[in-house]
């Protein structure tokens, strides 16, 4: 058995102040005098780095020698937010940092906020990402994310002066990054295009064109496990710098094509999220990471062998596929091992089955990903000749399944039309061993209703794996005080690495003092939102008042709508003189959401929640009651502020449409109670936390569904509640477009005649909960008793505990011994 030691650390400040002085003057060419909080962020990530390594090694080795199985955890996104303070944490040196930094004449925040923040990631799915390599390390499993280092991030999120959303390039590179190691020596070469032709009755695929993928590896550093995993993110480059012919001609553009198509690979990472894309590029991307990352499992797991038995590769590591974009690696994997390795159809389908898992996180049928099969041709034709015959084999084992031809045909991976597409999430179930959801309600959706005849026919393959978030990042950094206070009740700080010890919190629940102590954090927290808004955004938050956030991306089914429509009723009714405006609790609002480019009624509720803003917020009749704020560009950082200082968090999403949510286990965790319905993780939140410390609202998933079929028209709701017919007819009337009818009347128009997602339906119950919720926040003690008890309940949201379930249920693995 091996040893293993908590990774080595500078014991002292100074010798991390010495780790700094030598980085300021042999990397950044400064003494301490000239260097700016930017060189001094460099140093220190350089030092982290440095003090990491020896266990970033000792991890490497052990996987390759050991008798763990490791994880690769396949991701076309990672929102991994700013590395430093977490860094930092996970190794035990965050007072030394402090310490070491003030002692040179720097303020350790303003260093920290030299981070740039990469965001490589749209929402949910990537910051899960995230937090499942941070809990693998910690929990000491041999593991590597894969995926691709976008030049350019989730665009950064401006509002012009309509308060419309205008799109920015996020060049996140254009500075100096510490954390990612460009390692030129371990690059693969991935091809594209071509033909296949037949050599000595075998299939050889003549490619015709290859970019170089190049790895830039990250450290992931468990919390005190002694463990760094590897986040290998993959950069494209051209193998030619310029085809001289042409430059000889003069041609400088046409010459430097080939590098720029080449390296347009990973250069942007695609905006959508949960909504239908079909881009060649986006394809390009997909195969591209995938690739790379087989290949350099390959490399990792048999070096230098030139016959490896890879009949053994589903012993040494096991593939999870984050949703569909990844999905392309089971017939990349089927010709490496057919056509590269020279293994038969059967033995190659049996490695590959045993290797990949798939997750699947959304219940929207268009976010569902289908591949023309002309364009796999077109970019991958012995990739398609492959998924055509993986068709083939599926449809003959279909038919010593069932009798049912329909079924048979529905379950086609490859459909049968003039211009055939192709299923991915079909392709994922049938190529692998596991598909699991991401809530219970969502696992058992998947299994009723998206992948139904999958399931009949293969109950075994569908679990269920309720997502999770790390308390490293989202209680000790987001929130120090909270995370004093917990460490302080419970006389420990382990639960940071084992969050169901926060259940011993619960009888200081029926502590008032302790409860006064947890509702003064909560409103320190405010306080420091309210400063770090004014800063940042130039925003005049008042910390007495209540706080109320939701921050997600900008979905009809999530509803902002639903939250700005009841805001806007609150304020007719003060308007029209139907309720005094002494009487309403004091209220902010406070919005964070990018919709995608392209997606015009997200990006008009953009507009309307800004201009109900201005409004609003100007109006001198309302005596500052409600305030609405928008921060722009909602990104990590501002989520890590803003999660401690909430008191109310909505969840209000179309009960069947949120997969599960993350933002919801964040905000209970940090004491926020929750406003919500009953779909995706909130359901499970709601059970652990006891409904009476939960506000919930709205029709079920079988309501929704009933509804649907007897037929939903939306306008009868619009007559039906005053309430509503006042908000929406403000709308339309021009109050929130200097009384311009036509600006939102494409909005209008869709929630009287289409309303998707039941708006309008859920608005009265959505309103009439907001008196029990504002009954209880006049009484502070009761409010913060059951804040306080959401936080003593939801330690079962750790991503660790998720990982875990991974490990027992799907992976069948554990730590390195
Ligand atoms: C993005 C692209 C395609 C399909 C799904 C997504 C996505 O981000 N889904 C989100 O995943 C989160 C993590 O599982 C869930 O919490 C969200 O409910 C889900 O919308």
């Amino acid at each position: 058995m091996t040893e293993i030691t908590a990774p080595k650390s500078p014991v002292t400040v100074a010798e991390f102040t010495e780790g700094i002085r030598e980085q300021l003057k042999y990397g950044q060419g400064v003494t301490p005098e000239q260097a700016t909080p930017a060189d001094v962020y460099v140093a220190s990530s350089l030092v982290v780095r440095h003090y990491l390594q020896d266990a970033w090694f000792k991890t490497q080795q052990d996987m390759v020698n050991g008798n763990t199985k490791a994880v690769g955890y396949f991701s076309a996104e990672f929102l991994i937010g700013k590395q430093l303070r977490n860094a930092l944490l996970n190794a035990g040196m965050l007072d030394q940092f402090d310490a070491a930094v003030e002692g040179l004449g720097f303020d350790p925040q303003d260093v920290v906020d030299s981070e740039y923040e990469p965001a490589l990631g749209n929402g949910g799915l990537g910051r899960l990402a995230a937090c499942y390599v941070d809990s693998l390390a910690s929990l000491g499993v041999p593991a590597f994310g894969y995926g691709i280092q976008y030049r350019y991030g989730i665009f950064r999120q401006e509002f012009d002066d309509q308060g419309r959303q205008v799109e920015r390039p996020e060049y996140w590179l254009a500075n100096e990054e510490p954390w990612g190691h460009v390692d030129y020596n371990r690059s693969q070469k991935v091809s594209f295009g071509g033909e296949v032709v037949e050599e000595d009755g075998k299939k050889v695929w003549k490619p015709a064109w290859s970019v170089r993928a190049v790895p830039v590896d990250y450290m992931v550093p468990g919390y005190k496990s002694g463990r760094v995993d590897t986040l290998r993110l993959w950069s494209a480059r051209s193998y030619d710098e310029f085809d001289l012919l042409t430059f000889n001609k003069s041609e400088y553009l046409d010459a430097v094509k080939p590098k720029v198509e080449a390296e347009n690979i990973s250069k942007i990472l695609y905006p959508e999220d949960s909504t239908p894309q079909g881009k060649r590029l986006r394809l390009e991307q997909q195969y591209f990471f995938t690739a790379a990352s087989i290949q350099d499992v390959i490399r990792v797991f048999y070096p230098g062998q030139s016959d490896p038995d890879l009949t053994t590769l589903p012993d040494k590591i096991t593939f999870q596929l984050n949703d569909t974009h990844p999905v392309i690696g089971i017939p990349e994997l089927m010709r490496v091992l057919i056509d590269e390795y020279g293994y038969d159809w059967n033995t190659a389908w049996d490695i590959t089955t045993k290797t990949f898992n798939y997750t699947c996180h959304t219940l929207l049928p268009e976010a569902l990903e289908v591949w023309p099969a002309d364009l796999i041709g077109e970019l991958l034709p012995r990739h398609l000749e492959i998924i055509n015959e993986i068709n083939d084999h599926f449809l003959e084992e279909l038919k010593g399944k069932t009798r049912d031809k329909d079924k048979i045909e529905r379950m086609r991976i490859v459909t049968n039309e003039e211009n055939p597409k192709v299923r991915m999430a079909y392709l994922a179930t049938a190529g692998g061993s596991h598909v699991n959801g991401v809530a219970e309600l969502h696992s058992q959706l998947l299994k009723d209703v998206t992948l139904r005849d999958f399931s009949d026919l293969y109950p075994d393959k569908f679990s269920n794996v309720t997502n999770g978030v790390t308390p490293r990042r989202f209680i000790r950094l987001a929130n120090p005080r909270l995370s004093a206070l917990i460490t302080e009740g419970l006389g420990t700080d382990k639960w940071l690495s084992d969050l169901d010890l926060l259940q011993g919190l619960e009888p200081l629940a029926k502590d008032d003092e302790f409860v006064k102590k947890f509702a003064a954090v909560k409103q320190a927290n405010k306080e420091d939102f309210a400063a770090y808004a004014k800063r940042e955004f130039g925003f005049d938050l008042d910390p007495n008042t209540m706080f109320n956030s939701m921050i997600k991306r900008l979905h009809e089914y999530k509803r902002q709508s639903l939250k700005i429509l009841a805001l806007i009723a609150k304020y007719a009714d003060i308007k029209s003189g139907k309720v005094s405006v002494d009487d309403v609790l004091p209220r902010t609002v406070i919005f964070g959401a990018k919709s995608a480019p392209g997606y015009y009624l997200a990006k008009m509720t953009i507009q309307l929640i800004n201009n109900v803003a201005r409004v609003v917020n100007n109006d001198p009749d309302i005596k500052g009651k409600l305030h609405v704020y928008y921060p722009w560009n909602y990104n990590v950082r501002l989520a890590q502020h803003l999660i401690p200082a909430t008191e109310l968090d909505e969840q209000i999403s179309q009960a069947g449409k949120e997969a599960s949510g993350t933002g919801n286990m964040k905000f209970a965790l940090n004491g926020a109670l929750t406003v919500g319905t009953l779909d995706g993780a909130n359901v499970e939140i709601r059970e652990r936390v006891g409904a009476e410390n939960f506000f919930l609202f709205g029709m079920t998933v079988d309501e929704v569904d009933a509804l649907y079929a007897q037929g939903y028209h939306p306008a009868v709701y619009y007559e039906r509640d005053p309430r509503l017919k006042a908000a929406i007819d403000m709308v339309a009337d021009g109050t929130f477009s200097n009384g311009d009818r036509n600006t939102y009347a494409p909005l209008v128009a869709d929630w009287l005649t289409k309303d998707w997602f039941m708006t309008l339906a859920d608005f009265t119950a959505y309103c009439d909960i907001q008196s029990d919720i504002e009954a209880l926040y006049r009484d502070p003690l009761e409010w913060n008793r059951k804040a306080l008890l959401n936080v003593a309940r939801t330690g079962y949201f750790s991503s660790d505990r998720a990982i875990q379930d991974y490990l027992d249920n799907i992976w069948h693995t554990g730590p390195l011994a």
